[in-house]
Protein backbone atom coordinates (compact mmCIF):
# COMPACT_ATOMS: atom_id res chain seq x y z
CA UNK A 1 0.00 0.00 0.00
CA UNK A 2 2.63 2.52 1.06
CA UNK A 3 4.99 2.74 -2.33
CA UNK A 4 1.63 2.07 -4.12
CA UNK A 5 2.70 4.12 -7.70
CA UNK A 6 -0.11 7.00 -8.77
CA UNK A 7 -1.30 6.66 -12.32
CA UNK A 8 -2.57 10.63 -11.88
CA UNK A 9 -2.31 13.08 -9.90
CA UNK A 10 -4.79 14.59 -7.66
CA UNK A 11 -5.60 17.07 -10.26
CA UNK A 12 -5.65 15.43 -13.42
CA UNK A 13 -8.31 12.53 -11.56
CA UNK A 14 -10.45 15.56 -10.74
CA UNK A 15 -10.61 16.74 -14.17
CA UNK A 16 -11.38 14.01 -15.23
CA UNK A 17 -14.78 13.41 -12.63
CA UNK A 18 -15.32 16.80 -14.27
CA UNK A 19 -15.60 15.94 -18.04
CA UNK A 20 -16.81 12.58 -17.70
CA UNK A 21 -20.03 10.50 -15.85
CA UNK A 22 -17.31 8.73 -14.34
CA UNK A 23 -16.04 8.40 -10.43
CA UNK A 24 -12.12 7.92 -9.85
CA UNK A 25 -13.00 4.72 -9.54
CA UNK A 26 -14.12 4.34 -12.54
CA UNK A 27 -11.76 5.96 -14.38
CA UNK A 28 -9.03 4.35 -13.40
CA UNK A 29 -10.67 1.22 -14.34
CA UNK A 30 -10.80 2.61 -17.74
CA UNK A 31 -6.98 3.30 -17.99
CA UNK A 32 -6.58 -0.35 -17.02
CA UNK A 33 -8.74 -0.85 -19.90
CA UNK A 34 -7.03 1.22 -22.05
CA UNK A 35 -3.36 -0.27 -20.72
CA UNK A 36 -4.50 -3.81 -21.18
CA UNK A 37 -5.90 -2.74 -25.06
CA UNK A 38 -2.48 -1.87 -26.09
CA UNK A 39 0.45 -3.67 -26.75
CA UNK A 40 2.41 -4.92 -23.31
CA UNK A 41 4.68 -1.71 -22.52
CA UNK A 42 2.86 0.73 -25.07
CA UNK A 43 1.51 2.41 -22.01
CA UNK A 44 3.35 4.10 -18.98
CA UNK A 45 1.47 3.08 -15.32
CA UNK A 46 2.01 6.43 -14.41
CA UNK A 47 0.65 9.40 -16.59
CA UNK A 48 1.67 12.53 -16.89
CA UNK A 49 -0.56 15.25 -18.01
CA UNK A 50 1.42 15.15 -21.76
CA UNK A 51 1.11 11.66 -21.93
CA UNK A 52 -2.85 11.40 -21.65
CA UNK A 53 -3.13 13.25 -25.31
CA UNK A 54 0.35 11.87 -26.46
CA UNK A 55 0.62 8.08 -26.02
CA UNK A 56 -1.60 6.84 -28.44
CA UNK A 57 -2.58 2.95 -29.27
CA UNK A 58 -3.38 1.55 -32.82
CA UNK A 59 -7.26 2.29 -33.27
CA UNK A 60 -7.13 -1.43 -34.59
CA UNK A 61 -7.02 -2.32 -30.58
CA UNK A 62 -10.27 -1.45 -30.37
CA UNK A 63 -11.73 -4.29 -31.30
CA UNK A 64 -10.34 -5.81 -28.09
CA UNK A 65 -13.53 -4.40 -26.66
CA UNK A 66 -16.04 -7.10 -27.18
CA UNK A 67 -18.99 -4.50 -27.67
CA UNK A 68 -16.98 -2.27 -30.18
CA UNK A 69 -15.60 -5.48 -31.89
CA UNK A 70 -19.25 -6.39 -32.83
CA UNK A 71 -20.26 -2.24 -33.81
CA UNK A 72 -20.41 -1.84 -37.61
CA UNK A 73 -20.00 1.42 -36.80
CA UNK A 74 -16.34 1.23 -34.67
CA UNK A 75 -14.17 2.87 -37.47
CA UNK A 76 -16.27 6.04 -37.85
CA UNK A 77 -16.63 5.79 -33.81
CA UNK A 78 -13.05 6.25 -33.57
CA UNK A 79 -12.99 8.49 -36.60
CA UNK A 80 -15.40 11.48 -34.77
CA UNK A 81 -13.89 10.62 -31.03
CA UNK A 82 -10.24 11.12 -32.48
CA UNK A 83 -10.96 14.30 -34.17
CA UNK A 84 -11.94 16.66 -31.18
CA UNK A 85 -8.42 16.65 -29.28
CA UNK A 86 -6.60 16.98 -33.35
CA UNK A 87 -8.84 19.66 -34.13
CA UNK A 88 -7.90 21.56 -30.65
CA UNK A 89 -4.65 20.92 -31.59
CA UNK A 90 -5.08 22.62 -34.67
CA UNK A 91 -3.44 19.60 -36.49
CA UNK A 92 -5.53 18.64 -39.37
CA UNK A 93 -3.13 16.09 -41.02
CA UNK A 94 -3.24 13.13 -38.79
CA UNK A 95 -4.37 9.57 -40.73
CA UNK A 96 -6.27 7.04 -40.20
CA UNK A 97 -3.83 4.66 -38.12
CA UNK A 98 -2.54 7.21 -35.40
CA UNK A 99 -4.26 5.59 -32.99
CA UNK A 100 -6.22 7.14 -29.71
CA UNK A 101 -5.00 8.37 -26.36
CA UNK A 102 -6.26 8.27 -23.33
CA UNK A 103 -8.26 10.84 -23.15
CA UNK A 104 -9.97 10.30 -26.15
CA UNK A 105 -10.97 6.80 -25.00
CA UNK A 106 -11.91 8.17 -21.93
CA UNK A 107 -14.32 10.37 -23.45
CA UNK A 108 -16.11 8.05 -25.79
CA UNK A 109 -16.21 5.39 -22.87
CA UNK A 110 -18.50 8.28 -21.03
CA UNK A 111 -20.68 9.19 -24.03
CA UNK A 112 -21.08 5.09 -24.35
CA UNK A 113 -21.79 4.81 -20.42
CA UNK A 114 -24.87 4.20 -19.00
CA UNK A 115 -24.97 7.25 -16.88
CA UNK A 116 -24.40 9.52 -20.46
CA UNK A 117 -27.82 11.10 -21.31
CA UNK A 118 -29.44 10.03 -24.01
CA UNK A 119 -29.26 13.52 -25.44
CA UNK A 120 -25.56 12.80 -25.47
CA UNK A 121 -25.97 9.62 -26.87
CA UNK A 122 -28.19 11.38 -29.78
CA UNK A 123 -25.55 13.94 -30.42
CA UNK A 124 -22.82 11.46 -31.29
CA UNK A 125 -24.75 8.77 -33.05
CA UNK A 126 -25.79 12.23 -35.60
CA UNK A 127 -22.04 13.00 -35.71
CA UNK A 128 -21.29 9.53 -36.18
CA UNK A 129 -23.78 8.79 -39.21
CA UNK A 130 -22.91 12.44 -40.89
CA UNK A 131 -19.99 10.80 -42.76
CA UNK A 132 -19.36 13.81 -44.64
CA UNK A 133 -19.56 15.70 -41.78
CA UNK A 134 -22.11 18.35 -43.62
CA UNK A 135 -24.14 19.09 -40.47
CA UNK A 136 -27.07 17.23 -41.86
CA UNK A 137 -27.84 13.22 -43.13
CA UNK A 138 -28.44 13.31 -46.78
CA UNK A 139 -28.84 10.48 -48.47
CA UNK A 140 -25.27 9.47 -48.93
CA UNK A 141 -25.37 9.12 -45.34
CA UNK A 142 -28.43 7.41 -44.47
CA UNK A 143 -27.15 5.15 -47.55
CA UNK A 144 -23.59 4.44 -45.89
CA UNK A 145 -25.02 4.12 -42.46
CA UNK A 146 -28.12 1.53 -43.46
CA UNK A 147 -25.27 -0.67 -45.59
CA UNK A 148 -22.97 -0.67 -42.58
CA UNK A 149 -26.56 -1.82 -40.13
CA UNK A 150 -27.06 -4.20 -42.92
CA UNK A 151 -23.37 -5.67 -43.26
CA UNK A 152 -24.39 -6.61 -47.07
CA UNK A 153 -27.84 -7.82 -46.18
CA UNK A 154 -29.91 -5.80 -48.72
CA UNK A 155 -28.73 -4.76 -52.44
CA UNK A 156 -28.32 -1.52 -53.34
CA UNK A 157 -31.44 -1.07 -54.68
CA UNK A 158 -33.21 -2.35 -51.45
CA UNK A 159 -30.70 -0.07 -49.02
CA UNK A 160 -31.93 3.19 -51.56
CA UNK A 161 -35.68 2.01 -50.93
CA UNK A 162 -34.95 2.01 -47.13
CA UNK A 163 -33.51 5.50 -47.28
CA UNK A 164 -35.82 6.62 -49.17
CA UNK A 165 -38.45 5.77 -46.85
CA UNK A 166 -36.55 6.78 -43.76
CA UNK A 167 -36.82 10.02 -45.51
CA UNK A 168 -40.22 10.29 -46.71
CA UNK A 169 -40.88 10.08 -43.10
CA UNK A 170 -39.06 11.99 -41.12
CA UNK A 171 -37.97 14.67 -43.70
CA UNK A 172 -40.47 17.30 -42.26
CA UNK A 173 -39.14 20.54 -43.76
CA UNK A 174 -39.18 18.40 -47.31
CA UNK A 175 -35.45 20.18 -47.91
CA UNK A 176 -34.40 16.58 -49.27
CA UNK A 177 -31.97 16.15 -45.84
CA UNK A 178 -32.41 14.97 -42.22
CA UNK A 179 -31.30 17.80 -39.69
CA UNK A 180 -30.29 17.26 -35.95
CA UNK A 181 -34.08 17.72 -35.07
CA UNK A 182 -35.55 15.79 -37.49
CA UNK A 183 -33.27 13.16 -36.79
CA UNK A 184 -33.48 13.72 -33.00
CA UNK A 185 -37.18 12.66 -33.84
CA UNK A 186 -36.48 9.42 -35.69
CA UNK A 187 -34.36 8.31 -32.56
CA UNK A 188 -36.79 8.76 -29.76
CA UNK A 189 -39.31 6.54 -31.64
CA UNK A 190 -36.30 3.67 -31.82
CA UNK A 191 -36.90 2.27 -28.55
CA UNK A 192 -33.36 -0.25 -29.00
CA UNK A 193 -30.93 2.79 -29.68
CA UNK A 194 -30.25 3.58 -26.09
CA UNK A 195 -29.63 -0.57 -25.69
CA UNK A 196 -27.16 -0.12 -29.27
CA UNK A 197 -25.03 2.88 -27.81
CA UNK A 198 -23.98 1.18 -24.92
CA UNK A 199 -20.52 0.31 -23.11
CA UNK A 200 -19.95 -2.03 -20.11
CA UNK A 201 -17.19 -0.69 -18.14
CA1 LIG B 1 -23.88 14.76 -44.14
CA1 LIG C 1 -35.12 18.09 -43.53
Amino acid sequence: MGNKVATFTEEQLEDYQDCTFFTRKEILRIFKRFREMGDPGAVPRCMTAGQATTVRIPLSCLTRIPELKENPFRQRISEVFTKRVVQNLGQQNLSDDDGICFEEFLEMMSVFSEQAPRDLKVFYAFKIYDFDEDGVLGTNDLERTCRQLVQGGLNAEEVATVCRKVLEESDIDGDGVLSYLEFEHVVTRASDFMATFHIRI
